[in-house]
């Protein structure tokens, strides 16, 4: 025995190391207040350089028998310190969360920094109303109805012939055989007119006023024409209606919307639904025949009318398809485009600026 200390072994001596560094890489773990700074601390002990290879440097001395041992030992320390960084990263993943989740960078409750404004109706809702107002005024019932419809209720029932250059697939949104987007809203009358006929088979006398309004889709694009647009059509039913009370109903609506005394003249046209059918026009509210200003009127070209509708009686195969009796029931219809009432008020040339939602347009109206 010599008068040294006895030489601590190896293995102790790793084992003593391992424990040191346990203690100091808890601790700077838990330190850490970034992800960053932690993978830096885990860096510092397990990198090439770090304090785990000093200890690891002593494994040479390590007497073959006890290398397993040794072995073990440091797989062991491994396993602890991963287990150690992964807890140490889901705790600061959690505590940033629970930092944003708490923290208050802006208050939600001030007023912002971009004034809009104040909106107001667009101008085709905005007429589209004060249409349907003068109707109901008039005693017709507003009526919804679907925009994807069957061939049946848009064409077929209306008396189109199947060849009419309407039904083609070049001039109407098709989204299969036999359903499209449709074309007017004529769709909500076939669908009245044959609840009505249920009705009048249960006893009801047949009589129906209604208006509908809404979105209708074609295919056509130009200065006056967009693939969609808006419709208000008006339908009256009852027993021994003529034209007469259909013109009647066309001039207190255009005295509603053009002022006591706008006259209207029905001008003799084809529409496959109606017989006879008319075009509407009123007397131009832009020029005056007395003031010298008719002649140079760019809007009613000098004629003195606008044309703003079509009209005509319910041709009697509509009521044989929608299963009332054209010998019983009579009935007038009409139709407007309610882009064109809106462009003629307002003088916009292209009804294209309707859907662009530019506000600068917008802001005008
Ligand atoms: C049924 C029977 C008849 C509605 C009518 C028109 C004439 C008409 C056009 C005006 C401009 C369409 O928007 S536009 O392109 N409409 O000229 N519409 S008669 O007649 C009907 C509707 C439904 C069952």
């Amino acid at each position: 025995m010599s008068g040294d200390a006895p030489a601590i072994d190896a293995l102790s001596r790793i084992e003593q190391g391992l424990t040191a560094l346990g203690d100091r890489f808890r601790q700077s773990f838990a330190a850490a207040t970034s992800e960053p700074a932690l993978r830096a601390e885990q860096a510092k002990l397990l990198g090439k350089k770090g304090d785990l290879t000093a200890v690891l440097a002593l494994l040479r001395d390590v007497p073959a028998a006890d290398k397993p041992r040794a072995g073990a030992l440091v797989n062991a320390f491994k396993t602890e310190v991963e287990k150690e960084f992964d807890a140490c990263l889901r705790a600061l993943g959690e505590a940033a969360l629970q930092a944003e989740l708490t923290a208050r960078p802006f208050d939600l409750t001030l007023p912002g920094r971009l004034s809009l404004g104040r909106g107001h109706p667009h101008p085709v809702l905005a007429v589209r109303e004060e249409l349907l107002a003068i109707f109901r005024d008039l005693g017709f019932q507003s009526a919804p109805g679907p925009e994807i419809e069957l061939e049946e209720n848009n064409f077929t029932k209306l008396a189109f012939p199947p060849d009419h250059p309407a039904t083609d697939m070049q001039d109407s949104f098709w989204l299969r055989p036999s359903v499209l987007l449709r074309t007017h809203t004529s769709n909500v009358q076939v669908r009245e007119m044959m609840a009505l006929a249920e009705r009048v088979k249960a006893g009801e006398s047949p009589r129906l006023a209604i208006v509908s309004a809404g979105a209708v889709y074609r295919r056509d694009d130009d200065l006056t024409h967009s693939p969609m647009f808006h419709q208000i059509e008006g339908f009256l039913v009852d027993e021994r209606v003529s034209m007469a009370e259909l013109k009647g109903v066309l001039g207190a609506f255009a005295e509603r919307l053009y002022g006591p005394g706008t006259p209207v003249r029905l001008r003799p046209s084809y529409f496959p639904f109606v017989e006879p059918g008319a075009e509407v026009d009123v007397g131009c509210v832009f020029c005056n025949p007395n003031d010298g200003s008719r002649a140079a009127c760019r809007v009613c070209k000098g004629t003195g009318w606008l044309e703003i509708a079509g009209c005509g009686m319910v041709h009697p195969d509509v009521f044989r398809h929608t299963g009332l009796d054209p010998d019983k029931v009579t009935g007038f219809a009409f139709g407007m485009g309610i882009e064109r009432i809106a462009m003629l008020r307002y003088g916009i040339p292209n009804i294209r600026l309707l859907f662009e939602n530019d506000p600068r347009f917008l802001a005008q109206f």
